[in-house]
């Protein structure tokens, strides 16, 4: 929760931690791929290495680095397709080569697994340092690019140039998975494109509104009560009197100083965090990620919001953020924006927001935007509306208004938003999760069908089977499966 980057795209395969790892070998001589492990005896290799160039889009830049995946060949067969799961906005998490769906669709068609780590995030860094000025190599169509050359080079070491190549992502690596598909159509075959948001927007209120719909399907009442206690919340700020009150309610770290617009803003998204990160991921199987709290379902916070006991719907909001802080054991509230500048600021691979968050916000404010602002009267929370987030852009990048706008735009003249035009793609998306407001989700034609999921959160059919999954989860997880036994008879 020092960490507030909530609704961040994260889902499968990457996971989103404070500070990170140097590694060697950044700007190495031009070679071959890493000698390819046969595999250890599970099939799952380590960390492997391959070359890739910095600029993939200047052909005199020749500088190269080291981008980081990772290898199971334990079900492939001679002759079988390759998968290629992409990494996203954190360090690939290599419990992917172990657990997962698509390890049972590998297992069931005889395919190679890799998983490569996406640029500047986890263990892949091409460059020395998070500088503005490096961070420009940080691009989707950079991420994409070495997709191909990895693809490239892969299937000539081992041999697979013939071999179908089916890409895999979910959240921003599904929106990946599908671009792969469509700007590289010769090297791969089909994608699965799971909680994809296709379409950048610079504002995105539907997101809170999704959390609205979401926390009502629990109980109708527990949105109105948010909503009650976030305005209580949005009077009391009004009073500096009350502040000291509020930062015991709330345990906040330090005195509660709102000096600018940017200080409430950064204090009550903190806050509203709690709901939207439990929204998106509710009761997704992600224990097997490491992921811990993942028992602080939408059922528990509302029955928290629900509590009379607790007292007015104002105490039972500070009781939610303190059964978030006890899980998540954090000691108090950070909710100061200078200092989340100041980490969001740090261009050290040891610097605070090096996990992910300083890369991550670099994406939104130069190509998507997704900015999950209070903008929408359908919603329950206020104060973060989306000036905020847009100013964050100068703040830590000196990206203008008018340039994020410009680059949204160009986003989605450069892949066609939900105007997609290829074929073998399909797009799975949950109901409950906020995201699917930017994803695929009605069949665009037989080739690129949807698969809705209704009652399920972000990215739940990548997450492995159990024995609760609801129905409409375990028959999406089998559309799958039969989808890309078709495709790859094709
Ligand atoms: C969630 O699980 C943790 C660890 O098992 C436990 O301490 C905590 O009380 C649980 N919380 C809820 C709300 O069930
Ligand atoms: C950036 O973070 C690192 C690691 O936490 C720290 O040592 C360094 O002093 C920070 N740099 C600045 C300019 O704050
Ligand atoms: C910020 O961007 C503006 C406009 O592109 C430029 O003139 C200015 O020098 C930049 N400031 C810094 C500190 O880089
Ligand atoms: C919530 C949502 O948008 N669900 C959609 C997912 O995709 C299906 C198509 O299979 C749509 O019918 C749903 O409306």
């Amino acid at each position: 929760m020092a960490f507030p980057l909530h609704g961040a795209l994260l889902c499968a395969v990457a996971v989103l931690v404070v500070g990170s790892h140097r590694c060697e070998g950044r700007y190495d001589a031009f070679g071959k791929p890493d000698r390819v492990h046969v595999g250890r005896k599970g099939g799952v290799s380590e960390d492997q290495w391959f070359p890739q160039k910095l600029d993939h889009f200047n052909g005199a830049d020749s500088r190269i680095w080291k981008q980081r995946y990772f290898v199971n060949d334990k079900f492939f067969q001679t002759g079988g397709p390759v998968f290629l799961m992409i990494g996203g906005e954190g360090p690939a998490n290599p419990a992917w080569m172990e657990y997962g769906t698509w390890l049972t669709y590998a297992q069931k068609l005889g395919a190679l697994c890799l998983l490569l780590e996406h640029r500047f995030y986890g263990k892949s860094h091409p460059t020395a340092d998070l500088s503005t000025e490096n961070l420009r190599f940080l691009s989707s169509r950079q991420a994409l690019a070495d997709l191909a050359h990895f693809r490239t080079a892969m299937a000539e070491a081992r041999g697979l140039s013939k071999a179908k190549w089916v890409a895999f992502g979910g959240s921003y690596p599904g929106s990946l998975a599908a671009w792969f598909r469509l700007k590289y159509p010769h090297l791969v075959h089909a994608s699965v494109a799971t909680s994809a948001p296709v379409h950048a927007s610079v504002n995105f209120p539907e997101y809170l509104e999704v959390v609205w719909r979401s926390l009502a399907l629990e109980d109708p009442l527990c949105p109105q009560l948010v909503k009650k206690a976030s305005d209580t919340l949005l009077e009391l700020l009004k009073d500096p009197q009350t502040f000291d009150a509020i930062a015991k309610d709330f345990n906040l770290c330090t005195k509660l100083q709102l000096q600018t617009e940017m200080d409430s803003a950064y204090f009550l998204e903190t806050l509203a965090g709690n709901f939207m990160d439990v929204v998106q991921y509710n009761q997704d199987n992600r224990e097997f990620e490491g992921v811990v709290g993942t028992n602080i379902t939408i059922g528990v916070l509302c029955g928290v919001m629900a509590d009379a006991s607790l007292g007015e719907p104002y105490d039972r909001y500070a009781a939610v953020a303190r059964l978030m802080m006890d899980t998540f054991s954090v000691k108090c509230l950070e909710a100061v924006y200078s200092d989340y500048q100041r980490d969001m600021s740090n261009t050290s691979w040891d610097g605070p927001a090096a996990g992910g968050g300083r890369q991550w916000v670099y994406q939104t404010c130069t190509e998507f935007g997704f900015y999950q602002s209070t903008d929408s009267p359908n919603q329950p929370f206020g104060g973060f509306p989306l000036p905020y987030h847009v100013r964050q852009c100068a703040d830590f990048y000196n990206v203008s208004a008018e340039t994020l706008a410009a680059a949204v735009a160009q986003t989605n003249e450069y892949y066609g938003g939900y105007d997609i035009r290829t074929t073998r793609i399909v797009f799975p998306n949950g109901s409950i999760d906020p995201w699917h407001a930017l994803g695929i989700t009605r069949d665009i034609d037989a080739n690129l069908p949807a698969i809705f999921i209704p009652g399920t959160a972000h990215c739940a059919n990548m997450y492995p089977a159990r024995g609760q999954d609801p129905p409409q989860l375990t028959l999406a997880r089998d559309h799958i499966l039969v989808l890309l036994q078709q495709w790859l008879q094709q």
